[in-house]
């Protein structure tokens, strides 16, 4: 059959020109199409002889079948150059981190907290919360401050209002974090190791007093509970909390009607320079109070002070904060400045752990 190397050359010379899929769909339109010029030919074996027919009908049918593979071939180039394309234009990177810059910070307080709880939980103290608007009874009479007792005076009370003619004392916004461990002691009994860290509130606003502050108290009871261990667990928090390789403790006599033998404790300091460091130096800071439960204290939390005996502690957290992290005024702490809270603040994924750091 005349002809069937021009049309092969033509159209596998197109095929490889062609562009897109649309030049290539064109292209089959034109040769194999039921007008195409394949397809005609095709329509000219009718009109053969057998012998023609014979030979001209497999050239033909090898011209289709070739002419059908290339623009298949060229199709599946095509798509895949396109897919690499994409490929390159449109890559993510799966490791960037998927949320909007965190403009937000830990506040110092909570920060110090958690420092402090990560410290004791490696000691065997849970961490126990409790309602902060508290009865006189577990706010004052609990800890061994019976109505008449002067340290009520120096709690400097908030006072919750009572209905006129109910003559029950009233409610009080809780003076110290103490009525938790009784309640705590209450519900698990002993041997009992907890903390008691949160707000407390007293009627006080100076240069070193805000009407509401952070505590957090400790509290160990078992059977055989003694000041030594009282010692080592607040040399042992220092040291941790502080950073530092040696810290040197002083217990002053001292007293707290919650606590007998009562000691307040002074770290040894220096402020040479005008910096604070903790370990060295001839100064004394004080840091916290401390000392062995009363026994009344046992007694009105269900604990028998005949079996067990412990150690309890009080540390101001804000305080410490303010040591640790050099922030000089305690005011701050609660003014909401962002600016502040910039500087001052904690990124909210550094969780502070014994093992990964406390303020890394
Ligand atoms: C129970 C029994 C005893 C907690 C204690 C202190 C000494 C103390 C102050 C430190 C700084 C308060 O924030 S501060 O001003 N606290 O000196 N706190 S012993 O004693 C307890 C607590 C609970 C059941």
């Amino acid at each position: 059959m005349q002809g069937l190397d021009e049309l092969r050359g033509k159209y596998i010379d197109q095929i490889a020109g062609a562009a897109d899929e649309g030049a290539l769909e064109a292209i089959r339109v034109a040769a194999l199409g039921k007008k195409g010029e394949v397809s005609l030919k095709m329509r000219e074996l009718g009109k053969m002889t057998p012998e023609e027919r014979k030979e001209a009908g497999p050239a033909l049918n090898a011209l289709k079948d070739e002419i059908g593979s290339a623009i298949g071939a060229a199709k599946s180039a095509l798509a895949d150059a396109a897919l690499s394309e994409r490929l390159k234009a449109e890559w993510l990177d799966v490791t960037l981190d998927p949320r909007p810059a965190r403009r937000g910070t830990i506040h110092p307080v909570s920060q110090t907290m958690e420092e402090v709880a990560a410290i004791f939980a490696d000691m065997g103290f849970a961490w126990a919360e409790g309602p902060q608007i508290e009865s006189d009874w577990y706010n004052f009479d609990a800890l061994n401050m019976a109505p008449e007792h002067p340290a009520r005076q120096e709690h400097d009370t908030f006072f919750m209002h009572r209905a006129e003619g109910d003559e029950r004392p009233p409610h009080v916004l809780r003076t110290h974090t103490s009525p938790v461990q009784i309640r705590a002691m209450e519900k698990q009994g002993a041997p009992i190791r907890v903390i008691a860290p949160g707000r407390v509130y007293r009627c006080d606003y100076d240069l070193t007093h805000t009407p509401m502050f952070h505590q957090v108290e400790g509290l160990a009871v078992d059977k055989d509970i003694s000041m030594a261990n009282l010692k080592w667990v607040l040399q042992e928090f220092c040291r941790a909390f502080f950073e530092v390789e040696q810290v040197e403790l002083r217990f002053r006599a001292s007293h707290f009607p919650f606590t007998e033998p009562s000691a307040e404790v002074d770290i040894r300091c220096s402020w040479e320079g005008g910096s604070l460091k903790l370990g060295e130096g001839d100064d004394w800071m004080e840091i916290l109070g401390s000392g062995m439960v009363h026994p009344n204290v046992l007694r009105a939390a269900g604990v028998n002070p005949d079996e067990q005996q412990g150690f309890a502690f009080g540390i101001g957290i804000d305080r410490i904060a303010m040591l640790k992290y050099g922030i000089p005024d305690l005011r701050a702490f609660f003014d909401s400045d962002l600016r502040w809270l910039r500087h001052y603040g904690f990124r909210s994924l550094d969780v502070p752990t014994l093992h990964g750091g406390l303020s890394a």
